[in-house]
């Protein structure tokens, strides 16, 4: 009888203690489910299997071969950290002074002096080339990657492949996956190795696939083109874009200015929008007067000091809104802005390079 109670007791506190795990384990799921839905619904979304599919029989008929084909795309599965990384980008505008803060930091500017110093020989070479100045090709390494210290460990191809299966911009992942593929295809980097960031920007240059393919340079003639390790094939591939972007060596980038009084009133002439550029920012920067109409339209230096004469092509830029600091910048900057279009991004890189 004793057990008995002793048991029935025991039974009672464990059904008390059991209904209580119940409940936990009931709110444990939810908060599982809710933060893992897109895996959950990832394993079982009966569309994922079909479209790999479909994505496969691209691939082949692209000239992607079946080895490629086994190791890269048949055993993968959708990332739930991209979708939830990509639906979750910022929303909040830092200021100019708050980005440059964060990104042009005396240890960028320290290393990169040391780089510049350490590689000089390599820089010279790659700069005689391509016509593109040591000191930016390593603000542009600095800023993506801290001098390639920071790659991003995110598989690539599974980056690319969650973010083609997710309908929102699926026609531009889908072209960047098949051309990850190709690069798979020609073996400069092994499936396992290319490794970038969630949104598939690869190796020390942040390279999408697309501009791999279009940019990306074996100086060192070992027949890869080797983003990822090879610090002559990264300089290269960084100064190949900046030329195709339309870099014009001997020029600055641009120069905060002051702006006379009556700007805005008098700047709606220069606020037309041209839907040429698919680049939001560069859409805003469509009107280029020459330096010295900018000169007669009373821009100064900050200094008070007249604009140099010249005729080179110029866009006045104000990255915190009217109210904020004015730069007038040049086609340098321009080509800056296809690297990362966002003006805090262009001007960073420039302060940067300005700071070795
Ligand atoms: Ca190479």
């Amino acid at each position: 009888m004793r057990w008995g109670r002793a048991t029935g007791k025991e039974f009672m506190a464990v059904g008390v203690i059991k209904r209580r795990f119940a409940g936990l384990q009931l709110s444990l799921m939810f908060v599982l489910a809710s933060l893992l839905s897109p895996l959950i619904s990832a394993a079982e979304d009966p569309d994922f299997q079909p479209w790999l599919q479909a994505l496969i029989t691209e691939a082949r008929e692209a000239g992607i071969s079946e080895s490629i084909i086994e190791q890269a795309l048949v055993p993968v599965t959708p990332i739930p950290q991209v979708i939830s990384n990509d639906r979750n980008q910022a929303e909040f505008v830092e200021t100019l002074a708050m980005y440059l803060e964060k990104r042009v930091t005396a240890w960028r500017i320290n290393t990169g002096r040391e780089r510049l110093a350490r590689h000089a020989a390599l820089l010279d070479r790659v700069s005689a080339q391509y016509g593109v100045s040591p000191r930016v090709i390593v603000a542009i390494w600095g800023i993506e990657t801290n001098y390639g210290s920071f790659t991003g460990g995110t598989d690539v191809i599974r980056a690319l492949v969650t973010l083609a299966y997710d309908p929102r911009r699926a026609t531009y992942f889908r072209g960047e996956l098949l051309a990850a593929l190709q690069i798979l295809q020609e073996g400069h980097i092994s499936h396992a190795d290319m490794k970038g960031s969630w949104a598939g920007a690869m190796g020390q240059s942040q390279f999408m696939p697309s501009s791999f393919r279009d940019f990306a340079v074996d100086f060192d003639g070992d027949g890869r083109r080797d983003i990822w390790t090879t610090e002559a094939d990264v300089f290269a591939s960084i100064a190949n874009y900046l030329a195709g972007a339309g870099w014009r060596e001997g020029e600055r980038w641009g120069r905060e200015v002051q702006i006379p009084g009556d700007y805005h009133a008098r700047s709606e002439q220069w606020q037309q929008a041209d839907a040429a550029h698919s680049c939001s920012v560069l859409r805003r920067h469509t009107v280029q007067l020459p330096v010295n109409e900018w000169q007669m339209h009373g821009v100064r230096q900050v200094s008070g000091a007249d604009l140099p004469a010249a005729d080179i092509p110029a866009s006045m830029v104000f990255p915190d809104g009217i109210e904020g600091q004015a730069f007038l910048t040049y086609p340098n900057f321009r080509a800056i802005l296809r690297y990362n279009c966002a003006n805090n991004y262009a001007l960073a890189v420039a302060t940067l390079a300005d700071s070795f």
